[in-house]
């Protein structure tokens, strides 16, 4: 039998399969913000241990700073202590001695993506997350949504709310989850060693490699910080394309989601 093609069939399933799924994840265990190594990492092993996940992506593509490699050379490296995370999801490596291994930087966003897709995360793309909600204790128990596009054309448009026990803060340099309950949350005191925002140091990479998953923290009620975020909310330095340390901080933030969902 051929498929008898019919444009509006076409709108129809598009929309309501979207309206279906969209519906569905209304309600999250864990909200990740940005899909770049740190969040897609940190989906996966949460999707993997059967919690509702979903990741919300600003741009139209995921893999944040990790697709275009180091300086558009599509290339990633990773150091042995974190190899066995990308290794995961079937990222091959090569071997180029020292503890040093190289990747493909678009085989490495496309595996991260597609196994945690497997294991049951919901990616969105184009959507961007533009406030959190928070409860009477002022707890973040969720974001707030717009169209990426929207945000980019300055259009006037209102958000939607989604709820999470947990959300991640996986924005990259920018932390912008935090930077909002900075600005927007009287009195919020986060859990860096100024209670505010400190800001990402210039570059050192084994030092920013060294500290980054343990920086990965609640850092805020409901809230966990992880990846490049973890480091400039604390006043850590950068480390440029190695990208071990996204990967184990992906890891802790679902080490320390599981942890705040158990409790
Ligand atoms: C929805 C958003 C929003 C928002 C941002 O930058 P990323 O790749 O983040 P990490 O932490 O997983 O990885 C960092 C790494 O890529 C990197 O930049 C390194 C190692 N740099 C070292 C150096 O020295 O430069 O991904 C963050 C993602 C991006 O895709 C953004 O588009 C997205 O988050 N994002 N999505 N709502 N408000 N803000």
């Amino acid at each position: 039998m051929s498929t008898n093609i019919d444009e509006t069939r076409i709108t129809r399933l598009i929309v309501s399969s979207f309206a279906q799924d969209f519906l569905a994840d209304v309600e999250l265990d864990v909200a990740v913000v940005g899909a770049g190594p740190a969040g897609l990492t940190a989906a996966r092993l949460l999707a993997a241990e059967g919690h509702k996940v979903a990741v919300f992506e600003r741009e139209l593509h995921v893999g944040g700073g990790m697709w275009g490699g180091g300086m558009l050379f599509p290339r990633i490296v990773v150091q042995e202590e974190a190899k066995a995370i990308p290794e995961a999801v079937g990222v091959t490596f090569e071997d180029a001695g020292d503890g040093y291994y190289v990747a493909d930087s678009v085989e490495a966003v496309s595996k991260c993506a597609s196994v945690a897709i497997d294991a049951g995360a919901r990616i969105w793309i184009g959507m961007a997350v533009e406030d959190v909600m928070i409860d009477e204790q002022q707890r973040v128990c969720g974001v707030v949504l717009n169209w990426g596009a929207v945000q980019q054309a300055q259009l006037h448009v209102d958000p939607l709310a989604i709820r999470a026990q947990v959300v991640i803060d996986a924005t990259g340099h920018d932390c912008e989850v935090l930077r909002i309950i900075e600005r927007k949350i009287v009195g919020a005191r986060l859990e860096t060693p100024t209670g505010r925002i400190v800001g990402e140091r210039s570059m050192h990479a084994a030092s920013a490699e060294a500290t980054i998953a343990e920086l990965t923290v609640e850092v805020y009620p409901g809230v966990i910080v992880t990846g490049m975020a973890a480091n400039a909310v604390s006043g850590a330095p950068r480390m440029g394309p190695i990208f071990g340390g996204m990967f184990l901080s992906g890891q802790r933030a679902a080490q320390v989601a599981e942890q705040m969902l158990g409790q």
